[in-house]
């Protein structure tokens, strides 16, 4: 088998600020979790911006650069923007920081679909900012728009002018016959890196019998071309993670996805995530992939091919 590759999602866009107290949400939080996730292990920092005030969800330049240059001086992780931002963004915002610094990876989104988050609502949460119990209550009239006319115009523009590899994230088998469908126009090519999404309600349940099937479909649309990691968010993180590293595929962990490290117990930081399955999947005889490595599997440009160096204060 070859080396396992662990991403860390670091902040994401579903958690808010009051659910843990570690969830990195300023600067020098995000910036400090990275370096560590690295160091324990995690080969690509997955990242979203947050509002430098109160915590919300951003896609503006300024919350990107107020961490990006000094996390992409600080360590040697392909960091991985996220175009999905959130459901709340138009496709424009989502994709300005990726347009701007042309990362060795962004996320890509294979449909359009619903992304609920209101079942996360604890009855007794106290809320540290306004717009986190409406964010959470309005998500069950929200669409997370994904349209092929988006999927064509990310793969144009971050694909093929500025050679961006994509984590494909298929929240369901539909997804995979959409990623087909575009390499079959040419517009994906070359191996792919598939993210396998569980646990979204609105997506695939985070159910072992579906990583079994998604991974055949896979395997029948995609042949030897392609990688697979799987992602559950939720309570059930660890458990995909460790049948994903069972069967070959790479994994994703990160307080973007899940808040806890075991039932009851907030993870401290993303870290500790990263350390807790780094354990798991060497004990599975997995070595874990360094950056180089992992820049080697998924054939990505490399750190030097970004413009991340240039600092923007604006
Ligand atoms: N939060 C994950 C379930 C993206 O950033 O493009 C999905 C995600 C989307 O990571
Ligand atoms: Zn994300």
């Amino acid at each position: 088998m070859t080396k396992i590759i662990i991403t860390c999602a670091l902040t994401g866009s579903i958690h808010t600020p009051s659910m843990s107290p570690y969830l990195p949400t300023t600067p020098e939080q995000i910036v400090k979790q990275g370096i560590d996730a690295a160091n324990a292990g995690a080969s690509i920092l997955h990242l979203h911006a947050r509002d430098q005030v109160d915590g919300r969800p951003s896609s503006k330049l300024t919350d990107y650069t107020s961490f990006l240059p000094e996390l992409h001086g600080a360590t040697s992780a392909i960091l991985n923007l996220s175009t999905g931002g959130s459901a709340l963004m138009t496709l424009e915002d989502r994709l300005e920081a990726s347009l701007k610094f042309h990362p060795e990876m962004c996320s890509l989104n294979m449909g359009t679909m619903n992304f609920a988050l209101y079942p996360m609502i604890k009855k007794d949460q106290i809320w540290l900012h306004d717009w986190e119990l409406k964010f959470l209550q309005e998500s069950d009239d929200l669409v997370f728009k994904n349209t092929p006319r988006d999927i064509e115009f990310i793969l144009n523009n971050l694909g093929h002018n500025i050679t961006t590899k994509f984590e494909f994230e298929c929240y369901d088998t539909g997804h995979l016959y959409m990623l087909k469908h575009f390499q079959q126009r040419g517009l994906v090519q070359g191996d792919i890196f598939i993210q396998f999404v569980f646990g979204v309600l609105g997506g695939i349940a985070a159910d072992p019998k579906n990583l079994i099937h998604l991974k055949s479909i896979a395997d029948e649309l995609f042949g030897e071309n392609y990688n697979f990691s799987v992602l559950a968010a939720g309570r059930n993180q660890v458990q995909m993670a460790i049948q994903a590293a069972s069967m070959g595929g790479h994994v994703r962990v990160g307080l973007e996805d899940n808040l806890y490290i075991r039932k009851g117990e907030l993870a401290r930081s993303n870290a500790q995530q990263v350390e807790n399955l780094r354990k798991i999947v060497e004990e599975l005889g997995r070595e874990v992939a360094t950056p180089e490595e992992t820049r080697l599997i998924l054939g990505l440009k490399g750190k030097k091919n970004t413009d991340l160096s240039v600092s923007i204060k604006n």
